[in-house]
């Protein structure tokens, strides 16, 4: 496979301002008969054959302007269809066979459970139809769509539905026009036996639009929640970007079967299952917050992707990077800010940074890939989001949105560049974003060393922040970055005013505890004046940059921070400081033979969280939570190598010393937060519920004072998240009856929820027991597991791998051989998602002691005939 370079990139030879398309849909087959008008490209000076993409398409029939061409000036291959000396302007007809039924990979179209439906983006439509398939070529679609009227009573595109009709033999036909040029990437279609809700909503310009949300009949209960969360979003775009929508319908399908969260397909996204569907019975609290972000995000890609969409796919941060950040923000504006923020912050420091520091490294605008399905990353998806956030907070929220306006102003039906996008915001706020510019380019997480010196004569206290970014694969060096860091000084009594050496006390900032520094050289000196006292730095409030910040905090100052500080993310990760200590005096004692001890320090803020006082529960359930695995391995990582075994045991046992030090403020704090008296997942709610499945999860290291609790929890519990919370605590520290009987009857009762038993595969992939492996392999045999169903794969071999570390990472290699086996299974039958699950493979260097292992069980996929490019790019690249 061959790499493509966004050094390459050349406008295309043509476009294709009008796309008529008429598929004939039938059981066993589908045909496609596309007209395409297209005229050479002005901007292009290229010469020679025209290359439309295409792939597995049976050619049926041909035409250049109504005629067959003569067979030696036109051929086809396995990638497309060649015309030799196209004329400056035609009408190009195919027809081509399809076979959605045989379509595993879910890219193009393709049947889940007897619907018809698609996913273009970023390459399927090639899988459709011979097209311009690259996103600078936008089109305005007409969409005809004949199907067997009693099977596939739905038949849906983009766009307004401009016509419908019986045909002959029980079929009928219907019309979908999108008078919005899109490119190819956007198109869609679903053809179904379907059900749905409905709803209006009227734009703020007065527009009528029909909202509706297709699911199978037996799901009917579940739309409310993705139909009231569209209409949140679609007001907030309109009230913070003056965003409105543009077409008379909005539709939204939900499938089963799909590789990707969802789809926002101009006008009518497609989802999978379990980011639209919600209900008590089949959705936790953080499934219902999810189903809102993501609906939200698929709405606001109707500007932010849609409307301004990607010249081509390197710059695919500049669509899902904003649209990102644009989420999050609605997220934070309906729930809560703090939370949203420290959310965001975990995956960050966790994945994101592990994606940066790893082979698989690239910057959020990608120079180069094989395989771009393997590009929809978290560094362009959430790095690529700070990025804009960044640019946010040094713009200030009038100049940002003055910034978005001028961009949404100037490319409103363009395709374009992160620097069209920065050229916006530079221009509307009259600044030089030159600089800034380098977060696109250079990838890596930046390392900030801070360092502070007082001068207790003058009251002046200096901040020195030195900035450096490690080399990554194809970046030796790199150049400083344009970085906000945004800090506040604490003191005896709270915040400190913040004067600036040069600065008038008595001037506008006079009264400011809260500053933003730029840093943009290797290192920079910023002097305060005029303190009282000594502070205490609260840096990098907010999580103001995707970077890793480090000062020698001294335990009692971290204490501070987590009780003191205004900015909810410093108090969080000052309590996350704290835990990673104690750990760390865990594994110290541990390494050194004698017995550990619970740091005082720790055990007194943790009983502080649980206090009745505290409060918000919510965010006190967050701040109890200890640092993940995954979290401890990154950090670990960075620091020379990860001891998994070692994290694991500390991380249990200051669990379960933490548990039995606050044994009876847990207990009373569950019984303080008691079920409430009819579920409903709102912040009043979600918050007590948290912290009482916190406490649980602590309590569950105390034999029956926690089973006795979960027992009861698990009879009465009338949602899930609560069920869930018990059963795994039943699973985990119940004795092998208790656990087999208790994840039995769960199975027992949900078996026709597909999307509870993901969560249920997902729990047992995450036990920590000697034969997880075993118990994993065994549930890939049981009916309720489908190989062929990404959410199945990623609920039981993806989170086995990603989130049961010291299993996956198991000394025999068992672990690397279960994740191994299912890749080279899905490597012909669905290639993105196999590469997608090799992740936790790819990181070898970060896993000292296994280096060998995991490098074998790679080589060996390496070594495989017929690699997909997907798992030969992430296979290559993460061996070199
Ligand atoms: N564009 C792919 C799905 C999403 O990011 O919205
Ligand atoms: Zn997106």
């Amino acid at each position: 496979p061959r790499s493509i370079r966004l050094a390459d990139y050349r406008p295309p030879m043509f476009l294709i301002p009008r796309t008529a398309l008429h598929f004939e849909l039938y059981e066993d087959f589908t045909l496609v008969h596309a007209t395409l008008g297209l005229v050479r490209n002005p901007a292009s000076d290229e010469r020679g054959p025209l290359r439309l993409a295409g792939e597995g398409l049976e050619l049926r029939e041909l035409l250049i302007d109504g005629e067959a061409p003569v067979a030696s000036r036109w051929r086809c291959d396995a990638e497309g269809l060649e015309l030799d000396d196209p004329p400056e302007a035609f009408e190009l007809c195919t027809t081509v066979r399809i076979d959605p039924r045989a379509n595993t990979a879910l890219e193009g179209l393709y049947l889940s459970r007897g619907m018809f439906c698609t996913q273009c983006e970023a390459e399927g439509f090639r899988r459709i139809s011979y097209f311009l398939d690259r996103p600078d070529v936008m089109s305005v679609y007409s969409v005809t769509i004949d199907a067997d009227r009693r099977r596939y009573p739905v038949l849906l595109s983009n766009g307004n539905r401009t016509s419908q009709r019986a045909l002959d033999d029980g079929r009928h036909r219907v019309v979908w026009e999108d008078p919005f040029p899109k490119p190819s990437y956007l198109f869609a279609l679903v053809a179904g036996d379907l059900a749905c809700i409905e709803d209006r909503f009227r734009t703020r310009g007065g527009r009528d639009v029909a909202l509706r949300i297709y699911v199978e009949e037996k799901d009917l209960a579940k739309g409310d929640h993705a139909m009231a969360s569209l209409k949140h979003a679609m007001r907030w775009d309109e009230e913070r970007y003056g965003r409105e929508y543009d077409l008379d319908v909005f539709n939204i399908v939900a499938v089963d079967d799909f590789n990707m969260g969802a789809m926002e397909n101009k006008g009518l996204n497609i989802f999978n299952t379990s980011c639209v569907l919600a209900c008590p019975a089949t959705t936790t609290d953080a499934g219902f917050q999810r189903v809102e972000a993501i609906v939200a995000h698929e709405y606001f890609h109707n500007w932010s992707g849609n409307r301004v969409t990607c010249r081509d796919w390197f710059q695919l941060s500049l669509k899902e990077g904003f649209t990102v950040f644009r989420d999050a923000e609605f997220s934070a504006d309906l729930g809560s800010r703090d939370l949203k923020r420290i959310e965001d912050a975990t995956l960050l420091r966790t994945a994101q940074f592990a994606e940066d520091a790893g082979p698989l490294a690239h910057p959020v605008r990608p120079d180069s890939y094989i395989e771009i399905n393997n590009f929809y990353t978290l560094t362009v998806y959430e790095k690529g989001a700070e990025v804009v956030r960044m640019l946010h907070t040094l713009l200030g929220e009038e100049g940002f949105r003055a910034g978005s306006d001028l961009y949404f102003e100037r490319h409103d039906g363009q395709a374009v560049t992160c620097d069209d996008f920065i050229a916006a915001m530079a221009d509307a706020n009259d600044t030089d974003l030159g600089t800034f510019k380098r977060w696109y380019g250079q990838a890596g997480t930046p390392e900030l060393t801070v360092e502070d010196a007082w001068d207790k004569d003058s009251g002046a206290y200096t901040l020195t922040v030195r900035q450096q970014t490690p080399a990554t694969p194809g970046q030796p060096g790199k150049a400083p970055l344009v970085i906000p860091l945004a800090l506040g000084l604490l003191g005896d009594a709270g915040n400190l005013r913040l004067t600036l050496e040069g600065e008038t006390p008595d001037g506008e900032q006079a009264d400011n505890t809260h500053r933003v520094l730029v840093l943009e050289e290797p290192e920079q000196s910023f002097t305060f004046t005029g303190l009282p006292e000594r502070p205490v730095p609260a840096l990098l409030r907010g999580f103001s940059a995707p970077v890793r910040l480090s000062y020698p905090y001294r335990r009692e100052q971290l204490r501070t921070l987590m009780t003191r500080d205004d900015d909810g993310f410093v108090r969080w990760d000052a309590g996350q400081q704290l835990m990673v200590a104690a750990l760390g005096d865990v594994q110290a004692a541990r390494a050194a033979g004698t017995t550990p001890a619970l740091d005082p320090l720790l055990a007194e803020a943790c009983a502080a969280l649980l206090d009745p006082a505290t409060p918000d529960p919510a965010v006190a359930a967050a701040m109890l939570a200890l640092p993940g695995e995954s979290t401890l391995v990154e950090l670990a990582a960075h620091a020379g190598g990860a001891d998994i075994d070692a994290i694991h045991d500390a991380r249990e046992w200051l669990r379960a010393a933490l548990g039995e030090a606050l044994e009876d403020v847990l207990v009373r704090c569950v019984r303080r937060h008691p079920p409430a008296a009819a579920y409903a997942p709102v912040g009043e709610q979600i918050g007590p519920r948290s912290l009482r499945n916190t406490c649980l999860g602590y309590l569950a290291t105390r034999g029956d004072t926690g089973l006795v609790l979960a027992r009861a929890q698990l009879a009465e519990a009338d949602n899930l998240t609560d069920r869930l919370a018990a059963l795994r605590v039943l699973a985990q520290a119940g004795d092998a009856t208790e656990r087999e009987t208790a994840l039995e009857g769960f199975y027992a009762a949900w078996q026709h929820e597909a999307l509870v038993v993901n969560h249920w595969l997902q729990l047992q992939a995450t036990l920590d027991l000697p034969d997880a492996v075993e118990r994993v392999t065994a549930l890939m045999e049981h009916p309720a597991f489908d190989l062929g169903n990404p959410n199945k794969v990623r609920s039981l071999v993806g989170a086995f791998a990603g989130a049961n570390l010291v299993h996956f990472h198991r000394a025999d290699g068992a672990g690397y051989g279960l994740l191994g086996g299912v890749v080279e299974a899905l490597n012909a039958r669905n290639p993105q998602i196999a590469a997608r699950l090799l992740t936790p493979l790819t990181k070898w260097r970060t896993v000292p002691v296994r280096v060998e292992a995991m490098r074998a069980e790679l080589s060996r996929l390496a070594a495989l005939p017929a690699l997909s490019p997907d798992v030969y790019e992430v296979v290559s690249k993460s061996l070199e």
